[in-house]
């Protein structure tokens, strides 16, 4: 898959081994080649002598906005580098709440475009132009998309073929569908070894060697949890 990031700060992307993505499972993908991110940087396409990409809000007020132009011409640049269509996502709190499924069904798509933005806000035409889908996080604001990006880059990357080996499969994790009615639930508590740390044992049941008592055991875990700390995920929140 190949992921374009639209932003100011390209630098959060980029290099031998960047920050968040360069380790663990998403540099694991992208190393592998299933996964490229392109980060494009905004202010290269700013017309102007400044390069501004942004300006005082009409009608007065704190903060900036981003001007529309140099925006749609770094989207409209960045989508003819392939010819792949790329699905447009905007990260905003305004967005709908990016959720497992989401990213479910973000995984199947073979070229995402995420814009980044930053200041008070975007112009609005700009946004009504692109139609992009928006996507939030949660509900809580951040100083720009570009952490958010790296969010959902993450869960997606996880969920490419390929990426996971067999021990760490992802049909096991938290808000995977694994209810008796296909319910997303949180996971089971998990132990290792010892058996008996500060006086406290793991489960007997887990010790056992009996591979249909321990799948009973995980998924009573999952429902008691789930209706203790997310009784929403189960529809009565
Ligand atoms: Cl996607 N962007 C920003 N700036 N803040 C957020 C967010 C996104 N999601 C939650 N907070």
């Amino acid at each position: 898959m190949r992921i374009d990031v639209v932003t100011t700060f390209p630098e959060m992307f980029e290099g031998e081994s960047p920050a968040a993505l360069g380790v663990s499972i998403p540099g694991r993908a992208m190393r592998a080649g299933v996964l490229e991110v392109v980060a494009t940087n905004i202010r290269d396409f700013a017309g102007g002598r400044h390069g501004k990409t942004d300006d005082r809000p009409f009608g007065g007020g704190p903060g900036m906005v981003m001007m529309c132009q140099p925006l749609w011409d770094a989207v409209r640049a960045v989508e003819a580098l392939d010819t792949t269509p790329a699905k447009r996502i905007l990260m905003t709190p305004q967005g709908q709440r990016l959720t497992q499924s989401l990213v479910e069904s973000l995984a199947k798509e073979p070229r995402i475009l995420l814009i980044a933005g930053h200041y008070e806000g975007i112009d609005e035409r700009v946004i009504e132009k692109l139609e992009p889908l928006e996507v939030s996080i949660g509900d809580y604001v951040l100083s720009g998309g570009e952490l958010a990006a790296m969010v959902l880059i993450d869960a997606v990357a996880r969920l490419l073929p390929g990426v996971l080996g067999h021990d760490e499969s992802a049909a096991s994790d938290s808000f995977s569908p694994v209810g008796p009615s296909g319910e997303r639930l949180l996971d089971c508590p998990h132990y290792t070894r010892p058996r008996v740390w500060e006086g406290v044992a793991a489960p007997e049941v887990l010790l056992g060697g009996d591979h249909g008592a321990v799948a009973r055991w995980r998924l009573k875990k999952m429902m008691e949890r789930t209706r203790e700390r997310r009784p929403d995920l189960l529809g009565d929140g």
